[in-house]
């Protein structure tokens, strides 16, 4: 005897939607989470001895976007503390601003470091 002569048409998990409203509420729960906030991520920067602090504050301005006394106060912050947050953005955004932080004081000849974190 075939097997699936027993199942009745429509009564299993790949059968038509039900009315349940359970059912429709689970659909909606996931659909609103598929368009979530992407998680974002701090650009942090680490103090050194040797990098200038006008460079930092002009990396600040540039890669960051931050007013010069912004800039200023940012820079400070890190060379008193250790570490700083140059900003926060997505994934791929933060890991390019690491990227051009570290070319930049590469190219100078500059041992700036930067770091991505997660929120
Ligand atoms: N400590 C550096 C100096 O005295 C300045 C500095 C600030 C370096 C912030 C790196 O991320 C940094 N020249």
């Amino acid at each position: 005897m075939r097997i699936d002569a027993e199942i009745p048409r429509g009564a299993g998990p790949t059968g038509p939607r039900s009315a349940d409203p359970d059912r429709d509420a689970g659909v909606a729960t996931r659909t609103r989470q598929k368009v979530s906030r992407p998680p974002r991520f701090k650009v942090l920067l680490h103090n050194d001895d040797y990098t200038p602090m006008e460079f930092v504050v002009s990396i600040l301005e540039q890669v960051f976007g931050k007013g010069p006394s912004e800039a200023t106060q940012i820079m400070l912050a890190i060379h008193n503390t250790g570490l700083g947050v140059a900003g926060v953005y997505v994934l791929d955004v933060a890991e390019t601003k690491v990227a051009q932080v570290h070319r930049a004081a590469e190219q100078r000849g500059y041992p700036l470091r930067a770091g991505v974190e997660k929120e």
